[in-house]
């Protein structure tokens, strides 16, 4: 499975490679920072149909629309999102990624991040440590906010999310940068790769962090939700991921003194602007 995910994933990476400068179609979804092209959706194509030809029973859960969302997470299930950093892709043309995650009776069993321009596969295998083109890597040095180099989406600092800034601000402000580099599966490859010492996202999919959260795990690191709680497969959630040390601190020093708690979590609602 893991050679045939690989070898479907570097394919895919090869038809990218090949349209990105040509010209196609780009629609809006839900609004003009929410885009998908015809090659998002050629290339979850690609990868699909490969996998019901080789897999005819695993099920699938794909960002741009070609599967359902399975009704139980039961069996094998792959987590694809085609093209993850679609607005790079558009405008810088790198810094996306290919992202594939294995579930199998609702537990991540394989882990693929693949930097389609920079050909950097990142790959983890549950209990077998992670590796970057093959060579592994190694645990994460643990960090406290005041000396983590961050990755986070300015957009969660902005006033129009309610509670978001109010914890976030001051974790961007003690942290020693802060970074956005726009593709949720990527910056949890670096974290694992220890290019960032923190990620943290108020709202993603599972396509975007089911390979980045094995990968991370596999290096001794810990993702949760923002507010401690283990990450879910079955909708939208908050990302909170680093060291065990980086991730109490946030819990603990953020979150927590701020007195917004998992059951208090409902007060944590999150605007919808799409800027
Ligand atoms: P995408 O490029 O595949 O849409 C950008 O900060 C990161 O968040 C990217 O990984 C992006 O994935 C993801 N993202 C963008 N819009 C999102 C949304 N509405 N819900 C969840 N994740 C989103
Ligand atoms: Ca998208
Ligand atoms: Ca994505
Ligand atoms: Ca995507």
């Amino acid at each position: 499975m893991e050679w045939f995910a690989v070898d479907l994933i570097k394919q895919a990476g090869e038809l990218i490679r090949r349209e990105i400068d040509q010209s196609y179609e780009v629609e809006r979804k839900t609004g003009k920072g929410d885009l998908v092209t015809e090659i998002d959706r050629a290339v979850e194509q690609l990868i699909v149909r490969r996998i019901q030809k080789q897999f005819p029973d695993h099920q699938i859960m794909g960002e741009e629309g070609t599967t359902e969302t399975p009704d139980t997470l039961s069996g094998t299930v792959w987590f694809v999102d085609p093209i993850d950093g679609t607005l790079n892709f558009i405008h810088q043309k790198r810094m996306f990624a290919i992202s594939v995650a294995i579930m199998v009776d609702g537990v991540v069993e394989y882990g693929f991040v693949y930097d389609v321009m920079a050909d950097e596969m990142f790959m983890a295998r549950k209990g077998y440590g992670a590796t970057l083109n093959g060579r592994t890597l190694t645990n994460l040095h643990e960090h406290h906010v005041r000396d983590a180099f961050l990755s986070m989406n300015a957009t969660w600092v902005t006033p129009n999310h309610q509670i978001a800034p109010e914890i976030l601000a001051p974790i961007v402000r003690d942290s020693i940068g802060t970074r956005a580099h726009g593709a949720a599966s990527l910056e949890l490859a670096w974290l694992a790769a220890g290019r960032v010492d923190g990620y943290i996202t108020m709202r993603n999919m599972p396509w975007d962090y089911a390979a980045g959260k094995l990968l991370v795990e596999e290096v001794g690191g810990r993702v949760v939700s923002l507010y401690g709680e283990p990450i879910r497969y079955d909708g939208r959630t908050s990302v909170l991921a680093g060291s065990e040390s980086f991730v109490n601190d946030v819990i603990k020093h953020y979150v927590i003194a701020k007195g917004v708690t998992a059951e208090a979590k409902p007060d944590l609602q999150i605007v919808e602007h799409e800027s």
